[in-house]
């Protein structure tokens, strides 16, 4: 029923909301005295009743109506006895008996307000606070907190649709991990313990000659001089900027303060003994190691340095800090592999799990030697903490590896993670390529040299990589090329100096038993390395040599004339020395060592130079991590015994972290915690 005369009409016009004739007068702006004085009077009516019902109905009503402003709907009954367990968690039943577990950290607050332990009559003395006040306070608060929840969730909305669907697919993902992560971690099943692999040589290693000693105790002391200057001046950054004298960072650890050189020194230490330098970095991981923090990191740096380093830490040293802080960061390394290939991204925000590769890398593509590097920690991960995820996930690679098709037998440097093609068709055992060829020959070592397929995937990558991308120079040195648009690149980078290791490594268990080949072509490339060194004025390698005409092992373009304290070439000659016992190794690594010495080191630590060619050099100011990591353990393990981490009980990463051998013919790759 319509009651026009009534309607409370301005002065605005509304226009009629049906087509047949208006209900009443639209032109009348204005209430006639008689309806006036109806209207009023009906007013009156209505506020007598709200005052009557306020001060005439009981009194346990009016708090009713109260509690169900605050109580009853926003603090429904709160189940003390296991809210007690768990402070600011409380059971909470809701008016249709559901039960809901909520975080109330500020209702509880306002409980504990309520019930305070100043009576309210003393209150009121006191400080002259009124009860119904207080509750209104908290009512305004609990208000505000609503509104600004509110807001916060417009806001997030408002940046969710600004992302790509990738992005987004990403942050699902990433959720859904984290839920199935919690659900494992409530579920609580204890895990089948594995038995911890022989861990054979973990300290000793001292050599009876007392001049390989006296060499030993000063590669020593370079460490403690690296180390003591980072722990004055850059603690907690990733590296040390050693004449800067403060910390220093570089895009692949991300935004945030990781204690980089912390992580990749630790084993370092362990292995010389330096035990209270150990601690101290074990304390600071222990207090201040956090993934949590909105930072895109190198999924390839991180994990071989990182986790590779948390994980030779916990071998060695026994400690659990390192394994649940190496399994932590694994936990946000996944979220990388949620490409359509399942090729890993090679950058991704720990907080958000969000993906990408490179902007310089060919056509989106990844990288062979970075999500080709993951296999050694993947497995170790699985094998402690019984999650096959990690292994999967490393598998997934090498089955997508062995499908596709390889010109002239050779693994180009880029892979398309959407499409799952080749990018650029460019091969190298150095930068892009290096690590993914050792790890396949690592894969089967670790494995206690049953992992045949990974034995055979690097045969057969050795056996194409000799074919084409080997030679020798007019000069007689033995070097590894680079096949770049169809044609061979002589020149050689410092980084596949690694590879004389390899070869060596490799030779014991080749095909055709090709091991004295092998051994030899190992030694072949340290030499060549060696000359790559002996070359220069500093006695130091540049970052990458050319074989042009009369040009041999000599950098010829400015930008490649640096030195940045990088291990190939020592680590090579310890591989060689391992093998072999022939005392030029030791020789030629004690000349890098002086050369490190006396054009490297600065009050401050230890800085890379930009002109191995120049005789007074100019330094970068960058200590990197790893020259701890690396470069000064293969140097003091030259002048160690055999006995100190010996090669068939241990396999090292790529960032020269140890990994013991797992006998994985008689285990399947399930159980935790370790049994030491
Ligand atoms: C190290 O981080 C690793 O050895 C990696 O595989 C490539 N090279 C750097 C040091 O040169």
């Amino acid at each position: 029923m319509t009651t026009p005369a009534l309607l409370p009409l301005s002065g605005r016009r509304i226009p009629p909301l049906n087509l047949g004739p208006p209900a009443f007068p639209h032109h009348r702006a204005t209430l006639r005295l008689s309806e006036k004085f109806i209207l009023l009077l009906i007013l009156s009516a209505f506020i007598t009743l709200c005052f009557g019902a306020f001060f005439f109905l009981p009194d346990s009503s009016k708090h009713k109506r109260f509690d169900l402003g605050l109580e009853d709907v926003l603090i429904p009954h709160v189940d003390a006895g296991k809210g007690a367990k768990n402070p600011g968690v409380f059971l909470i039943h809701g008016p249709d008996e559901h039960r809901h577990r909520v975080e109330v950290n500020i209702l509880s607050r306002v409980h504990a307000d309520m019930k305070s332990e100043i009576p309210w009559s003393q209150g009121f003395g006191r400080n002259n606070i009124q009860p119904v006040q207080i509750h209104r306070e908290e009512e305004e608060r609990l208000r505000n907190k609503i509104r600004a929840d509110h807001e916060k969730a417009l806001e997030e909305a408002k940046e969710k649709l600004k992302k790509s669907r990738e992005e987004i697919h990403a942050e699902i993902q990433t959720e859904k991990n984290k839920i199935v992560q919690e659900m494992k971690t409530k579920e609580n099943k204890p895990l089948p313990p594995v038995p911890i692999p022989n861990l054979v040589g973990i300290n000793g290693g001292d050599p009876e000659d007392i001049e390989i000693r006296k060499k030993r105790d000063k590669i020593k002391e370079m460490m403690k001089h690296a180390w003591d200057n980072y722990r004055t001046y850059g603690w907690g950054h990733n590296e040390l900027r050693p004449i800067a004298r403060k910390g220093h960072s570089t895009n692949i650890f991300g935004s945030s303060q990781m204690g980089a050189t912390i992580v990749d020194a630790l084993d370092t230490l362990y292995i010389m003994g330096l035990h209270d330098e150990f601690l101290d970095g074990q304390k600071w991981i222990e207090d201040n190691l956090d993934f949590s923090v909105n930072s895109e990191v190198s999924v390839f740096e991180v994990n071989i340095r990182f986790i590779g380093g948390l994980l030779a830490a916990y071998y060695l040293s026994g400690e659990e800090i390192f394994k649940i802080k190496a399994v932590q960061l694994a936990e946000k390394l996944l979220p990388a592999f949620n490409t359509p290939t399942g090729i890993p991204w090679a950058m991704v925000n720990l907080k958000s799990g969000v993906g990408r590769n490179w902007g310089w890398a060919s056509a989106g593509s990844s990288i062979l030697a970075e999500f080709g590097t993951l296999h050694m920690e993947f497995v170790h991960l699985s094998y402690l903490t019984g999650d096959l995820v990690y292994y999967k996930k490393v598998m997934h690679i090498r089955k997508l590896l062995q499908k596709m098709d390889r010109p002239n037998g050779l693994y180009p440097n880029y892979l398309n993670p959407r499409t799952g093609r080749w990018g650029q068709y460019h091969t190298s055992v150095g930068g892009l390529g290096d690590s993914f060829y050792e790890y396949l020959l690592k894969a089967w070592l670790m494995s206690d040299k049953t992992d045949h397929e990974a034995r055979r995937m690097y045969d057969d990558a050795i056996e194409a990589i000799e074919k084409h991308l080997v030679k020798k120079s007019r000069g007689g040195l033995v070097f590894i090329g680079e096949w770049k648009n169809g044609h061979l690149e002589k020149k050689m980078g410092h980084l596949a100096c690694f590879a004389g290791g390899m070869f060596a490594l490799g030779a014991d268990g080749s095909r055709k038993d090709k091991a004295g080949h092998y051994l030899e072509l190992g030694a072949e490339i340290a030499r060549t390395c060696h000359e790559s060194y002996d070359r220069t004025a500093l006695k130091l390698g540049p970052e990458s040599f050319k074989f042009d005409g009369a040009v041999e092992a000599v950098a010829v373009r400015q930008a490649e004339k640096y030195y940045i304290l990088r291990p190939e070439v020592i680590e090579t000659y310890w591989y060689l020395w391992r093998f072999t016992h022939d005392p030029r190794y030791r020789q030629w690594g004690w000349e890098a060592a002086l050369a490190i010495e006396k054009y490297c080191r600065v009050s401050g630590g230890f800085s890379g130079v930009k002109d191995v060619y120049s005789s007074t050099p100019t330094h970068d100011d960058v200590q990197q991590s790893f020259f701890l990591a690396e470069t000064l353990k293969y140097l003091y393990l030259l002048f160690s015994g055999d006995d100190l981490l010996p090669l068939d009980h241990w396999v090292f990463n790529t960032e020269a972290h140890p990994l013991p051998v797992l006998h994985l013919a008689n285990t399947t790759l399930s159980g935790n915690p370790a049994v030491r």
